[in-house]
């Protein structure tokens, strides 16, 4: 009798209110911060950080120029405060929960609401949320202070009897790339990194919806949306509804028993999701309804695209494939390593995000694998992947150390792990969940184990097993099933042989060992997930860096922003071996451009031609998050390199490639489509006056997915001058320019490059031309704008044109370099 009373109460009170909704408050506004000890209290923005709320107040110097970053270091070494005062209206505050949610305090935080304390804090990629019904009122003060995190590292270092491979941040779950990269400052900034909430609801609350894919083909699709819900509702019946692109799929009816339950669904015909360069990546917009007495509870949208991935692994003559097959067909993975935008995420826009992601598209990308010493990712980079068809390899923000193995740190990690796999598992483009970044390398190969004794060392690598084979791939095992796991990228070192034959690859014999990039010709992994070389940002960074308009490179505090110990030295040893030394700075700048452009580029071809042996190429490093020298294709403030144009022409999706083998010629063309290809294959060895020297012309079919060798030519009865030539092959509009000697030894010319320029609608149309060829032609001006191309060759008497887009209306600096003036 009592119970029945208290339902009818129930239903009641859930059936007469209106527009209740569950709500969300964001509580970005009216910030402040200071230093725990100081009494000023200063302007704060957030999400943010303190390292720019003190520069936007003038408390500091700009971090990024000069050396500024070395007389910063005091600020980690501090404890912060921030507070800001809110108000919440009546009904809300009647409402029967409220709640903060925190999506990100960045790291060692004490939350205190009215005085009371809410929340301790220690990982800054956690969501936390904290019931604040019996403490919040009308008008409030949220105030969170921000302890140094050394402190807490050097308490955690003191438990164990030893020292960690590596010190410090193992302790502290933040973005490992704070505390210095070898690309990056020491910045270990603190602050709310992303959005504060207020949530509040009556009798039932969609925590998580996750439209899980159970099974695809072409005639169905069957999905189930698996449901998280808070509720104030026990045994009451609630209606699901369940809509794609607006159309009622399902309706359930349930009586509430518990916090999770799911609901079938099917769709026929399924549209799939591609990456975008072997067809639509096609989304649908799934919503899940929860009703009462016809009235909606709650609802959740997301965008959704069907598609199976899956990372083969079959065993084969020479060791192991290695490869992603979507929609159960092979998929070369092109693409980068991607780092976090910014030292201070805070300033990391949505139109940057748009910016870096169409760059990515643009230079023919299909793959990002977001490294584990930065950050999971905003969900606008998920966002934008899913739309432009961008398949993710997403680490787990673990990188180059070993960590804890204590019960209260794998929770912490457990914890952080649940969160972001739930967070990120509707999103078509995640294609794998790797570990870790080269910890498992670095454990075997970077000596790390000398000096130790073995219970140290069978303590250290347990933690380790008990992180990477333990707790990761138990959460993405039972929270996002459909996907892969992968333990540590790269599966073994380089001085390993299997690096060559099984698994993923970072090749570091160039750069690090100093190879020469010719290596990459015959060094082929299955799947190269690493290999990069550095070259200087544009003149508009080194600007920046220097703090004037200067482009000088050599001053103590530029140095600052070379964080390798032997950047310079390896840089100037691999441009000695191929490439003239320029006197003057900026053209030193443009040379170590080319020297990694073209160095990169002989690995892309390589690897590309060697498919289906290999299967993937992501380079290092996509992007910065400061103006530096580095392994980067786009610098700091956007500019790409040298580097990014010529990606671009090797990723194209078909690619016609040459490489000389003992005297033979041979050009294969390598097509990514899942469409045969035919055309013409039309190669020509000139000189560097147009002159035709061997030509051939065949008609060619490529088939779907391949690489094929289409033409062979023994070179050994050829008498040209291997200085004076070049091999120009060209098929159905995509051409390659093959050099038979080192750059410096290439006899080219030198001679005036003849220019038109035109206004047109959205900027400049530039035309240009030569009597000779001119090789990895340079356009540069302080006009803000973007070329069409760069660093291309001029073929003898052709015109190129090139579009200059730019919002100016003049444009009278067109500069031009040409490599045939460094030619002595
Ligand atoms: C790779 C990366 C980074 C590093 C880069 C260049 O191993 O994973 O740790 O920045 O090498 O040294």
């Amino acid at each position: 009798m009592k119970r029945l009373f208290l339902a009818i109460i129930i239903v009641t009170a859930v059936g007469c209110k209106k527009d209740d909704l569950p709500k969300s408050q964001v509580l970005n506004e009216n910030w402040q911060f200071k230093k725990s000890a100081d009494t000023s209290w200063y302007a704060a923005k957030v999400p943010g950080q303190v390292h720019t709320d003190l520069l936007n107040n003038q408390r500091i110097e700009d971090p990024f120029v000069a050396n500024n970053e070395l007389d910063l270091q005091w600020i980690s070494e501090e404890d912060w405060v921030y507070k800001s005062k809110f108000s919440v209206d009546e009904e809300t505050l009647k409402r029967k929960h409220l709640e903060l949610k925190f999506n990100g305090l960045d790291t060692y935080a004490s939350v205190f609401l009215n005085d009371s304390l809410i929340l301790n804090s220690k990982n800054a990629f956690r969501t936390y949320q904290v019931d604040v019904k019996s403490i919040i009122k009308s008008e409030n003060e949220l105030k969170i202070v921000f302890e140094s995190t050394g402190k807490h590292e050097t308490l955690e270092a003191e438990k164990l009897p030893y020292k960690m491979p590596v010190d410090k941040r193992v302790f502290t779950r933040k973005p490992q790339f704070h505390y210095g990269w070898d690309w990056g400052p020491i910045l270990t900034s603190s602050g709310i990194s992303r959005a504060i909430e207020l949530v509040s609801w009556n009798d039932l609350k969609i925590r998580d919806v996750y439209f899980k894919q159970n099974y695809l083909d072409d005639g169905s699709a069957s999905l189930q949306a698996e449901i998280d819900i808070e509720y104030d509702m026990l045994s009451e019946p609630v209606e699901i509804e369940i809509f794609v692109n607006d159309e009622l799929k399902s309706t359930t009816e349930l009586s509430i028993v518990s916090n999770t339950f799911s609901v079938p669904f099917q769709i026929k015909n399924p549209k799939r999701w591609w990456p975008h360069n072997v067809g639509e990546p096609y989304l649908y917009s799934m919503k899940a309804v929860i009703k009462h007495d016809g009235r909606i509870l709650d609802q959740v949208e997301k965008k959704k695209g069907l598609r199976t991935v899956a990372l083969i692994q079959e065993k084969d003559n020479a060791g192991k494939t290695f490869y992603f097959k979507v929609n159960g067909v092979p998929v070369y993975a092109k693409g980068a390593n991607y780092i976090p935008q910014h030292s201070f995420q805070g300033e990391v826009t949505k139109a940057d995000y748009e910016r870096l992601l169409d760059d990515t598209v643009d230079a023919n990308m299909n793959m990002l694998r977001v490294w584990g010493g930065g950050i999971y990712e905003e969900d606008i980079f998920y966002e934008l992947c899913d739309e432009k068809g961008i398949m993710v390899w997403q680490d787990f923000m673990f990188a180059c150390a070993m960590y804890p193995g204590d019960t209260a740190f794998l929770e912490n990690v457990k914890q952080e792990a649940i969160d972001n796999v739930k967070r990120l598992r509707n999103h078509s483009s995640i294609a794998l969940w790797c570990g870790n970044n080269e910890n498992n390398e670095a454990w075997h190969n970077w000596g790390w184990q000398t000096d130790r004794g073995q219970e140290e060392i069978d303590e250290i690598w347990e933690s380790y097993q008990a992180l990477f084979n333990g707790v990761l791939p138990d959460v993405v095992n039972q929270y996002h099933s459909e996907i892969d796991y992968w333990e540590s990228s790269p599966s073994f070192g380089r001085r390993d042989p299997r690096s060559l034959t099984e698994g993923d690859a970072h090749d570091w014999w160039i750069w690090h060992d100093e190879y020469p990039f010719e290596h990459l010709l015959e060094a082929i992994p299955r799947f190269m997930s690493e290999f990069g070389f550095q070259a200087f940002p544009s003149y508009e960074a080194i600007k920046y860096i220097n703090g004037n308009d200067s482009i000088s490179i050599s001053s103590k505090a530029f140095d600052t922003h070379q964080k390798h110990p032997r950047g310079y030295s390896i840089i100037r040893n691999y441009m000695e071996r191929d490439y003239p030394i320029p006197e003057k700075d900026e053209d030193y700048v443009y040379m170590s451009q080319l020297v990694q452009a073209n160095g990169m580029v002989l690995g892309f071809e390589a690897q590309r031609r060697a498919r289906p042996y290999n299967m993937g190429t992501l380079y290092w490093q996509l992007n910065d998050c400061w103006p530096v020298i580095s392994w980067s294709s786009i610098d700091y403030l956007g500019n790409w390199k040298a580097m990014h144009f010529k990606t671009k022409k090797a990723f194209e999706d078909i690619l016609v490639s040459t490489k000389v083998d003992n005297d033979t010629l041979k050009t294969w063309i390598v097509n990514d489509k899942l469409e045969k290809q035919s055309g013409v294959l039309n190669s020509k060895i000139i000189d560097f006056n147009g002159r035709i020297i061997w030509e051939n012309k065949q008609q060619v079919e490529v088939s779907s997915n391949t690489s094929e060798l289409k033409l062979q030519h023994s070179l050994r009865d050829s008498t040209f001058d291997k200085n004076k030539v070049v091999l120009v092959s060209e098929f159905n509009g995509k051409t390659n320019h093959y050099y038979f000697s080192r750059p410096k030894d290439l006899a080219l010319h030198t001679a005036e490059i003849l220019k038109t320029i035109e206004p047109t609608e959205g900027g400049f149309k530039i035309e240009l031309s030569s009597p000779t060829l001119q090789k990895d032609v340079f356009l540069y001006s302080s006009t803000k704008g973007r070329f069409s191309d760069n660093f291309f060759d001029i073929l003898p008497n052709t015109t190129v044109v090139i579009e200059f887009e730019t919002n100016h209306k003049t444009f009278e600096d067109l500069q031009i370099k040409s490599f045939n003036n460094f030619i002595r």
